[in-house]
């Protein structure tokens, strides 16, 4: 506070040319720009909120976010009712909006831009609008933001009541930002896209001296899918608590709300089961390479829960069963299908290992180590992964994940794995997630008839360990080289042959270890693919566009750079000169690792 006050009129940079009120990743849903409203941030400015406690942990968040930059104080001033302000949350908006249009449903945007528009209800009269006044003109609003043009949605409006889990609304006047929504998810999403409507100077850990401005209007904006996530491995190599925290912020500025964690792999075990616990004492102490490996100790694994669930993000745990379980084999030979230990491996194949699906002690371990998972986490899934057991064939293959399925009944969580398990009985509600690279599997077709629901990882377009381009130091090809404009362009709503998308509950974006070692790796694998990943599953279909997406994603690296997150500088996509960027640290390039020796 005291360093930007002391600042003279003379010493602030010159304002920067404001980002417009569409510039976010994702594309919001509808976008209404005013020119004339622009705001600027106060030195004085308080966060004021509602009583509500989830809300005011998010209103500490949105503080948290701007103080090291702005060096203001931002304090929270919590009130019974809000009025206004500078900054504003509310929860369980009173008005409806005016005359912004009914977004879209999945299903509408499947059945195509032209004719999905006119459904559900009129105009509603405009007039009520809560926190702004936006003239009060049923006007269609474009997505994305860039193109004023109306949007396929037509004129049809959507009430307060319809921000629905995640949604909100975000109103920018000269004298204040006001996000709303029916529920603390949907003002911590808010509190993102507000943090990408500052300029990138937000980012930096300390005090910048710069003019705080927001780009006046309305913002309405929701999902179109449920589940938004991305994977990382930490069998393959352990990446230890304060790195996965780090992937949890990037997942939450992306409004992507799921982290699966790859728990347990050949390679290495690394959630402690108190129970069996040598899977992770002789099991956990092995990784790719030969390096030492490691484990997440229950409170570990509950710290990242918890950190998870502050940022809205909800951690899916995955025991990969019945392959891909060598290092749980090393620990326990009772599990092994000849009772001998296998040695510890630290190669890169896959599909030798199982656990013996024709022995009673399997389920035990089964049913012991899912347990514990189970109660270690809150979120409604549980994981057991099903892929690559290419020696458990048939009945035996099919025999074990339906046991397993209901296990995982059993515990009160929801079973996913592999689209593997598709021929698998059908267990309730169960997820399959597909990873194919060809769009189309009679079998996952037939799973989805019989009631199962899709999460999309195309290995072709979602598999983030794929290298960019040839020339990429680090990853994997063997889906193909995956570019940004090839992760972004592929649409979930119709990419598997006869899967609709009323059953695509989302998308994933996987990032396998094998050839991933540290920190600033991950973060180059997953930036700047994450984000188009992140704009499948969140934007409406009509606001996809390569042109618009490749300009706003741009934006963000010298926000990235200004925060010390590393990403690859894709050449598709038109970054801001050096010069734009002078305040902000060299982006780090890995170097390749060394290559893993393949030992079996
Ligand atoms: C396939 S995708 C695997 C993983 C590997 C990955 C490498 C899937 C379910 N299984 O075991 O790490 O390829 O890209």
């Amino acid at each position: 506070m005291a360093r930007a006050a002391e600042l003279t009129a003379g010493e602030l940079l010159a304002p920067p040319a404001p980002v417009r009120l569409g510039d976010v990743v994702p594309a919001p849903e509808q976008v209404r720009p005013d020119p004339t409203a622009d705001f600027t941030l106060p030195a004085d400015a308080a966060v004021r909120v509602g009583p509500d406690p989830d809300a005011r942990e998010v209103a500490e968040q949105l503080a948290e976010l701007l103080r090291p930059a702005t060096g203001y104080p931002l304090p929270i001033v919590v009130e019974a009712t809000t009025t206004g302000g500078p900054l504003v949350l509310t929860l369980a908006a009173a008005t409806p909006p005016a005359g912004v249009p009914r977004p879209r449903t999945a299903a509408e945007d499947t059945a195509g831009a032209g004719a999905a528009g006119a459904v559900a209800g009129a105009a509603e009269p405009a007039g009520t609008d809560g926190a702004a006044s936006v003239g009060g003109v049923a006007e269609p609003v474009s997505p994305g933001g860039v193109d004023p043009t109306p949007s396929a949605a037509g004129p049809t409006t959507v009430g307060a009541d319809e921000l629905g889990a995640e949604g909100y609304r975000l109103d920018v006047t000269p004298t204040g930002v006001r996000i709303s929504a029916d529920t603390a998810t949907g003002l911590f999403h808010g509190v993102q896209t507000l943090r990408q409507l500052l300029p990138a100077a937000v980012e930096s850990p300390s005090p910048v001296a710069a003019r705080w401005v927001v780009p006046g209007g309305v913002l309405v904006d929701r999902p179109r899918f449920p589940y938004r996530g991305a994977m990382l491995d930490v069998s393959r190599h352990f990446f230890g608590v304060a790195d996965v925290l780090r992937v949890i912020d990037h997942l939450a500025r992306y409004k992507l709300n799921h982290l699966h964690l790859h728990l347990t792999d050949d390679q290495g075990w690394r959630i402690a089961v108190d129970s069996w616990p040598a899977l992770t004492t002789v099991g956990g102490a092995t990784e790719v390479g030969g390096g030492p490996g490691g484990f997440y100790t229950g409170a570990d694994y509950r710290r990242i829960v918890r950190y998870a669930a502050r940022r809205h993000v909800t951690v899916v745990p995955e025991i990969d069963l019945p392959g891909h379980t060598n290092a749980a084999l090393t620990a326990y030979p009772e599990l092994a299908p000849d009772r001998v230990a296998p040695p510890p491996y630290t190669g890169t194949e896959v599909g030798f290992s199982y656990v013996d699906p024709a022995s009673e002690r399997t389920y035990d371990f089964v049913a012991d180590v899912l347990g514990e998972v189970a109660a270690l986490t809150p979120g409604p899934w549980l994981h057991i992964g099903g892929d690559e057991a290419f020696k458990v064939k048939g009945a035996a293959y099919t025999g074990f994940v339906e046991r397993t399925q209901r296990i995982v009944a059993g515990t009160g969580k929801t079973v996913i794995g592999w689209h593997q398990i598709a021929p698998a009985g059908h267990a309730e509600e169960r997820v399959l997630q597909w990873w194919g690279t060809d769009g189309t599997d009679p079998v996952v077709a037939e799973a989805v008839r019989r009631g199962a629901r899709l999460i999309l990882s195309p290995g072709n377009h979602a598999y983030l360990d794929m290298k960019y381009a040839p020339d990429t130091p680090i990853g994997h090809d063997w889906a193909g080289l995956i570019d940004v404009r090839r992760a972004y362009d592929w649409d979930p709503g119709t990419h598997v042959a006869g899967v609709p998308a009323d059953a695509v509950l989302g998308v994933e974006a996987p990032l396998w270890t094998e050839s991933v070692t540290t920190l600033a790796e991950i973060e180059f694998m997953f930036l700047p693919r994450l984000p188009a990943i992140a704009e499948l599953g969140w934007s409406p279909r009509s606001a996809h566009d390569w042109a618009g997406f490749r300009e706003r994603l741009a934006g963000h690296g010298p926000r990235w750079a200004t925060a010390g997150i590393a990403f690859h500088r894709a050449p598709e996509i038109p970054w801001p000169a050096e010069r734009d960027a002078a305040d902000t640290p060299t982006t780090a390039t890995p170097t390749p690792p060394a290559t893993p020796t393949p030992t079996g």
